[in-house]
């Protein structure tokens, strides 16, 4: 069988193909547009243990197991900002199973304001055989049982996140394509466990590239991405997509604008993702707590796109409460004031109703 007949026969084993699972597209449809309800975006607390120790080590914090509690707990009790700010809540494994100082179940917490709690189900980005200094997603092994016994625990949502990086000659397609491919594996079984796949292939802003090659390896990713989805049979209302911004790599010598930023992002994302999509919330990957803003902020102003725009942060809600926090239960309040002003600036800027100005008067 040549390429196009095998796409041909690919194609009506999509269109005619149907899931005999008892998924229920409705429900999935209905957490996923909660999950970007407007105002609201997503705090992404799911670093694994390698990452919170990287977090705690700048802030001169031990990376125990209390540790790594009570500041969660800190994070889930700040009504101001999970109140009305945040609608989900990615977690690391631990998290989902812990237990608060006074004994309530850290998910609890999160349900008892109003947010839904999610999963981190990746495994990491481990280094990709034959592919010199790229990486794969790994832990689609054994992930549907993982995912039965999440439901239970409360997860209603999941998140798998696939790393590229541009380099010279890279990324590679070889490493685009399994990357895609084993997201969309991810998203198919997730939707089979009745739990919502968000879809991260997050593009690493390190390195020296310009605006104009990341929008390039973004377009070209995205749309591998979604070619993979279909053939996986990926319902699509039932996802929520958490790509990068296209934007200039850390050491590139010019740096774009905001206009830019939020423009470039828009077309890009407009040319390879389909409509039927709920949501798309954004990673911050690197970004400065104000730019992550600005740009998010931007996008919703231009506006004229199909899917809700809001964010998916980690460091960009998380770098300003840990400082303030340091380990000291004293700076506990400190430390939600700086949460809930995060979450504010960034749900405002959800709406593109957000102003440099309300940074500077904080
Ligand atoms: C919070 O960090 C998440 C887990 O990272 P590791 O697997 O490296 O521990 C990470 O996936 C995060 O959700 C995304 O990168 C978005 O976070 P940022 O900080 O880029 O907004």
């Amino acid at each position: 069988m040549d390429g196009r007949q095998d796409a041909a026969r690919r194609g009506r084993a999509c269109s005619i193909g149907s899931r005999t699972n008892p998924m229920d597209l409705a429900a999935l449809n209905t957490i996923a547009e909660r999950l970007v309800a407007s105002g609201k975006g997503i705090l992404a607390a799911d670093e694994s243990s390698g990452t919170i120790k990287k977090r705690f080590d700048a802030i001169g914090v031990e990376n125990t197991e209390e540790n790594r509690r009570d500041y969660r707990e800190l994070l889930f009790r700040c009504g101001e900002a999970m109140n009305g700010c945040i609608s989900g809540v990615i977690l690391f494994e631990e998290t989902l199973y812990q237990i608060g100082a006074d004994g309530t179940p850290l998910v609890k917490l999160i349900e008892a304001a109003g947010a839904i709690p999610g999963i981190k189900v990746d495994k990491g980005a481990k280094p990709m055989a034959g592919f010199p200094g790229e990486t794969l997603t790994e832990g689609l092994d054994g992930l549907g049982e993982r995912l039965a016994k999440d439901y239970a625990q409360g997860a209603r949502f999941a998140k798998w996140r696939a790393v590229i990086d541009i380099a010279d000659g890279l990324p590679t397609w070889g490493a685009v394509k399994a990357n895609a491919h084993a997201l969309a594996r991810y998203a198919a079984i997730c939707q089979e466990a009745q739990i919502v796949p968000i879809v991260e292939p997050e593009i690493l802003m390190d390195g020296a590239h310009d605006i104009a090659r990341c929008d390039e390896v973004t377009r070209w990713v995205l749309q591998t991405v979604f070619a993979e989805l279909a053939e996986q049979r990926v319902a699509l209302e039932g996802i929520v997509l958490k790509p990068n911004m296209v934007i200039c790599g850390k050491g590139c010598s010019s740096r774009a604008s905001v206009e830019e930023v939020a423009q470039r992002t828009i077309s890009a994302l407009k040319a390879t993702v389909p409509s039927a999509v709920p949501g798309i919330a954004y990673l911050s990957g690197g970004q400065s707590d104000e730019e992550a803003t600005a740009h998010l902020d931007a996008m919703n102003r231009i506006g004229g796109f199909p899917w809700k725009m809001t964010f998916s942060y980690g460091r960009a809600l998380q770098a300003a409460p840990q400082k303030a926090w340091s380990g000291r239960t004293e700076n506990v309040t400190a430390a939600q004031k700086a949460f809930a002003h995060r979450a504010k600036m960034n749900s405002l800027a959800s709406l593109g109703r957000w102003d440099g100005a309300l940074e500077r008067a904080a």
